[in-house]
């Protein structure tokens, strides 16, 4: 057994970032922020990087929040208190909340961690892990936090290999033999291949181990700098790799899977790449298995019962096929394929789905006919509503992604109705 004190998550906390819009979700984060989006039929985004960090054995959190959190704030609130302050366990939310300058929200991400030192120091830890509240992944960071310490790192760096044509929207490095990083560039416009495969590039992950009195020192002295933009992929990084000793820790050495599965990591940062990302679970066998019980996802559920599947017309099965279709939700003599439902959504005769992410509360009049489609929560589509047939008539109302899936909120279609 693991001595309690050679355990390292119990001597670090986890600082969770969660400030940023996710503009590139377009509609779907109009009202909350992208670590707040639902994934997966029951969770949200955020709920990974939390997860990763409960099951990684840490029980200090503390969560940046600062656009539209309503949504984020409540569900953490709902689903995330079981943490308990009488074995000194906390989740601390934090939203910018100006407690350092009247005039000052969270100017970046290395900013929204400063702003908080005074709370940080209060939690007695070690070690600091800076999370991204914004990407799918299951992650054991013990083993994380082990290697910057057995490497004897001032900072480590959670990287995986992206192809290089996707590469500039992430911080790059090159290493040496040892996975020391040798030059960072923070998102370049043209980014290097590696030594071994020119067409791929090793990537940051944006997760990060410091020791906490080596960081709390970078931090004092980076808000005292009026060139600095506050930011960790920036500004303090790039600092680091040149003056220091910066570890790259490789995501595959750390990553859950069963053996035989792949690696997955994915930023569900377009609605085609959050599209994709919720089809794909409805795989024969999916890359990211929800299934295993040594590695829950904790989230928020709400009391529903079963799904249920029935129809009043004899001529019209309710019926599923290759999809996941969670609690509360009726599927009343519809045809659904290839398709994810969240909790309580409702369909109705002679509707079909096909390729349908469908968020909470849903609500599919008869006769609708939607393919390739994510349907935002509580939409209520009329009867008869046809899209992914005809690109051109659905782009007058929705939005047709790159990709060419149709999105779909309650205000597309309210305008609509209203012309
Ligand atoms: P980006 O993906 O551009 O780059 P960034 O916008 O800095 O990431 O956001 C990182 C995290 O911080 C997100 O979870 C976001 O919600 C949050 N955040 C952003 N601004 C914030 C603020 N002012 N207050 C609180 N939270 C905030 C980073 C790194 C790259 C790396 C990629 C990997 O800079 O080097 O490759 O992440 O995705
Ligand atoms: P969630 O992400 O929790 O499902 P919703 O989409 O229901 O959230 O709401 C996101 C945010 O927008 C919350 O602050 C919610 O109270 C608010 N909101 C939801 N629907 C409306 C509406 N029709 N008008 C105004 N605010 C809304």
């Amino acid at each position: 057994m693991v001595q309690r004190e050679e355990r390292l998550s119990r001597r670090s906390m986890a600082f969770i970032l969660a400030g940023g819009r996710g503009s590139r979700l377009r509609e779907l984060t109009d009202k909350r922020v992208k670590p707040a989006v639902y994934f997966g039929g029951k969770s949200r985004i955020i709920d990974f990087a939390l997860s990763n960090a409960l099951n990684s054995g840490i029980r200090k959190m503390a969560l940046a929040t600062q656009y539209k959190a309503h949504s984020l704030i409540r569900h953490v609130q709902r689903g995330w208190n079981f943490f308990r302050a009488e074995r000194n366990e906390f989740l601390d939310i934090l939203p910018a909340s100006q407690r350092y300058d009247e005039s000052m929200w969270y100017r970046g991400t290395a900013d929204a961690v400063a702003q908080n030192i005074d709370i940080i120091d209060s939690y007695g830890v070690d070690y600091v892990l800076i999370l991204a509240g914004d990407h799918i992944y299951k992650m054991d960071y013990e083993l994380m936090i082990r290697h910057h310490v057995e490497a004897g790192a001032d900072v480590t760096i959670g990287c995986l290999t992206v192809p290089r044509a996707e590469a500039s929207a992430f911080g790059v490095m090159a290493v040496d033999g040892k996975d020391v990083i040798t030059s960072f560039l923070e998102k370049p416009k043209d980014p290097p291949g590696t030594p071994d495969d020119p067409d791929v590039t090793l990537a940051s992950m944006g997760i990060y181990v410091f020791r906490w009195d080596f960081l709390r020192d970078l931090l004092i002295r980076d808000m005292q700098d009026d060139n600095s933009s506050h930011d960790f992929g920036n500004d303090l990084i790039p600092a680091i790799v040149r003056d220091g000793k910066a570890q790259a820790h490789r995501f595959a050495d750390s990553c859950v899977r069963a053996s035989g599965d792949p690696v997955y990591w994915r930023d569900v940062g377009t609605v085609d790449a959050f599209w994709r990302a919720n089809i794909d679970l409805t795989d024969f066998n999916p890359d990211l298995n929800l299934w295993d019980r040594d590695w829950p996802i904790w989230t928020y559920s709400e009391l529903v019962p079963p799904a249920k599947f029935i129809h009043d017309e004899p001529d019209r099965r309710g019926s599923a096929v290759s999809s996941l279709i969670s609690g509360g939700c009726i599927i009343s003599g519809s045809e659904i394929r290839e398709s994810l439902l969240f909790t309580q959504v409702h369909t109705n005769s002679y509707s079909s789905l096909e390729r349908a992410v469908v968020l909470p509360y849903a609500n599919v009049a008869r006769h609708a006919r939607l393919t390739n489609v994510v349907i935002d929560r509580a939409v209520r589509i009329p009867e008869g509503l046809v899209v992914g047939e005809d690109p051109d008539e659905d782009a007058k109302w929705f939005r047709v992604s790159e990709g060419g899936v149709t999105l779909i909120t309650q205000d597309m279609l309210d305008r609509r109705e209203a012309s």
